[in-house]
């Protein structure tokens, strides 16, 4: 009889476990599925008309409209790609320099309001970001290729072409980890099978979004009611030996967790939910 209490107590974590990875999984594909729908509209709008008509005005207004669309996201931005022989062009028709990304020091990423940022140091190019939604408009001007998770993003968003995730990192202006989702903006229309050479050269600019998954997750957690029951933690274990923590603190041992895949769309990173009962049977 009780190992038949232990038996149900394992399929009951089981269930709820992978109930609740799955609600995880689907809201962050169909904010994934919009976000790149922004990158089909920039494209259209931004790179395909001339003149552009699509201004920060417009894109604040539609994306900040269109934010429920996107859940789990705090916000959506827009960075081109400006070589360095454009970079003087670039600021003049701006109005502003391009500035570099500040990660250093914790105070300083707390008011990294743009005036107060250094301009960017000479690289071969830069990835300025020129709209944003309201809730991320802090990052307008930063050059995303001068912070180290959002350059690698950026890099590998552009030659495959696919929508890419960071590793959890802390966002600017926020005391969360999160992730960065993008995917690049092309200015033709290039063939399924282009090469990655041929896709960084047609390419105009990087598409964003910013997760920030603690206080998200716990929304989407809050709606099951079950806080009570179980604990639940969310790890990147892309590199399988030192886990990142994304969501969840390090809890007082329970028993062995029940394990629920993730899968967030980008084969390269690899997450997993790990759920305990919060009272041992
Ligand atoms: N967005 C919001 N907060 C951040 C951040 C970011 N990146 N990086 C660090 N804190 C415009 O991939 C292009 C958004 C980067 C896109």
């Amino acid at each position: 009889l009780n190992e038949d209490i232990k038996l149900r107590r394992k399929e009951m974590l089981a269930n709820m476990c992978d109930e609740r990875a799955r609600m995880l999984q689907d809201q962050f594909n169909v904010s994934m599925n919009h976000v790149h729908a922004l990158a089909v509209l920039v494209s259209t709008f931004h790179h395909g008309k001339h003149p552009s008509t699509i201004d920060q005005k417009t894109f604040g207004e539609y994306t900040e409209m269109t934010a429920f669309e996107r859940p789990l996201t705090s916000g959506v931005a827009y960075a081109l790609k400006v070589p360095h022989s454009l970079r003087d062009q670039f600021e003049k028709e701006h109005g502003w320099t391009i500035k570099k990304m500040e990660t250093e020091n914790e105070t300083l990423v707390q008011d990294c309001i743009p005036e107060k940022l250094d301009p960017a140091p000479i690289q071969d190019e830069y990835a300025p970001v020129i709209f944003a939604q309201e809730t991320v408009s802090h990052i307008v001007s930063i050059d995303m290729m001068s912070g180290k998770e959002d350059h690698e993003n950026i890099l590998r968003a552009r030659a495959s072409g696919k929508g890419v995730l960071t590793s959890p990192f802390k966002l600017l202006k926020s005391n969360h980890v999160g992730v960065v989702l993008t995917f690049a903006v092309y200015n033709t229309d290039l063939r399924p099978d282009a090469t990655p050479e041929q896709r960084i050269e047609a390419t105009a600019g990087y598409l964003g979004a910013s997760y920030d998954v603690p206080s998200l997750v716990d929304k989407l957690l809050h709606q099951l009611a079950s806080k009570q029951t179980i604990v639940v933690n969310v790890y990147d274990t892309t590199n399988a030996s030192a886990p990142i923590t994304m969501y969840g603190t390090d809890v007082a041992d329970t028993g062995l967790p029940f394990i629920s895949n993730l899968d967030f769309g980008d084969p390269l990173r690899k997450h997993e939910m790990h759920c305990r009962f919060k009272q041992k049977p």
